[in-house]
């Protein structure tokens, strides 16, 4: 892991920039392949949305094996066997981190995007739009939520856990649960984020689902468990409900990859237990 890179002097997590933003054009059957992780709250938000959309005909998925190796993502019994070899086919000079979620193209043999917060944005506008998971009168308000959402709490986490400071680790914990209070009182009074799914609700979805089994023990966010705020756990059960969120999201991958791979802040790769949670409650 590069991950070293990312650390600023005074240890706080400063995650790299996406290497390939180029937009994704219209649909084509058999262009584009999606490769996902099942452990990665940023490629889940696409196969949520992928799924919500019916998209499954346009385009294909590959999910990766949820532990990296020191070669990074492997893909199980595939051609090519590393996700770092379509990265250097796109760019032969790339030296970051080898991500998920990307899209391949399959025509033009190159990476279109591994730029994860537009993914979603372009599936919702230009691949499928029932349900409308973007809707025009509410685009303003989603792009400040999922601002808010990425600063707050989907990438505060992982400041959270990957920090190398006591400073900086508290900091972010303190942006992490300020949030959840905030979202709180805001999902004790309604469904979803904005009354009406949303892609907002996605983003919010991926990191919440997996707050108590890793973001709580393993990246030190526990001040407070999600089990712990009533409106908040009841919104994550309530969309884990949806066959969309239900599918996609695997414990097992989850566990097994943030604790076995992220060695620096597991270095016994072991993998606990609990805790034990009833989704379907
Ligand atoms: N593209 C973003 C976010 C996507 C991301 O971080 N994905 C993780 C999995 S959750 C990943 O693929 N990490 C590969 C690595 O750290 O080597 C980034 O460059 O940081």
């Amino acid at each position: 892991m590069k991950l070293s890179r990312e650390i600023s002097d005074d240890g706080r997590f400063v995650r790299q920039p996406n290497r390939f933003t180029e937009r994704l054009g219209p649909p084509e059957p058999g262009r584009y392949r999606l490769y996902a992780s099942y452990a990665c709250p940023w490629a889940q938000r696409v196969l949520i949305v992928r799924a919500l959309l019916r998209l499954e005909d346009l385009l294909d998925v590959t999910i990766v094996d949820p532990i990296r190796d020191d070669k990074g993502w492997r893909i199980p019994d595939g051609d090519p066997l590393y996700l770092s070899e379509l990265y250097h086919a796109t760019d032969p000079g790339y030296t970051g981190r080898y991500t998920v979620p990307c899209i391949w193209d399959t025509r033009d043999e190159r990476i279109v995007t591994n730029d994860f917060p537009q993914i979603t944005l372009d599936l919702e506008t230009s691949w499928g739009t029932s349900p409308d998971l973007y809707p025009e009168r509410l685009r303003p308000d989603i792009d400040i939520m999922n601002d808010r959402l990425y600063h707050g709490l989907n990438n505060a986490v992982y400041e959270a856990g990957f920090s190398r400071g006591q400073q900086a680790y508290e900091e972010a914990v303190a942006r992490v649960f300020t949030t959840l209070d905030l979202l709180e009182v805001r999902l004790a009074e309604s469904e979803f984020l904005f009354g009406t799914l949303t892609d907002s609700d996605v983003r919010l979805y991926t990191t919440l689902v997996r707050f108590d089994t890793v973001y709580h023990g393993h990246f030190k966010c526990s001040i407070r468990r999600l089990a712990d705020y009533p409106a908040l756990w009841a919104y994550t059960r309530r969309l884990y409900a949806i066959p969309a969120f239900r599918d996609t999201t695997d414990f097992d991958h989850i566990k097994r990859h943030y604790y076995m791979t992220q060695t620096n802040i597991n270095p016994s790769r072991i993998v606990p237990v609990g805790p034990e949670l009833d989704w379907s409650a």
